[in-house]
């Protein structure tokens, strides 16, 4: 029997480590402030685990939940202007949250930036 499908919105398509700095929360600006977080990205979702040499045990502990952004609808796009920073692009969420995303390294942040709006690009706008 096909027991995976390509329809298993769980599989993993991307994760890594990436700089994240959350920008708004439902439309309300926050202060910046920029930190390293594992990354794991599925087809209608990205979430953010605190960094950890072991993200997989130190994130498993009771009550702890990672923060969920869910990407239908979202807006993804490039910005030069909210940080000094080079390599940043704005994630946008229907809820009016904001995130930037960064990495001094080229080819992972464009992979990143790919990845993230295949997703987007697939999912329905809502
Ligand atoms: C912020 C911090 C951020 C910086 C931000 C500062 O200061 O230095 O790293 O963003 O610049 O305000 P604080 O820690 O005192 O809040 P970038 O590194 O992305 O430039 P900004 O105010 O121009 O956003």
């Amino acid at each position: 029997a096909d027991i995976i499908s390509t329809q298993d919105h769980t599989v993993v398509e991307k994760e890594g480590y990436l700089l994240k700095a959350k920008i708004a929360d439902g439309g309300k600006k926050l202060r910046k402030n920029w930190s390293t977080s594992w990354i794991v990205l599925t087809a209608r979702k990205m979430e953010f685990y605190k960094e950890s040499k072991q993200p997989a045990l130190a994130n498993l502990k009771p009550g702890y939940k990672p923060e969920c952004v869910d990407l239908c609808g979202a807006r993804i796009e490039w910005t030069s202007e909210k940080s000094s920073r080079k390599n940043v692009f704005q994630i946008t969420t229907v809820s009016g949250n904001e995130f930037l995303l960064q990495s001094d390294i080229d080819f992972l942040i464009l992979d990143w930036f790919h990845a993230i709006k295949n997703a987007i690009d697939r999912l329905p706008k809502e």
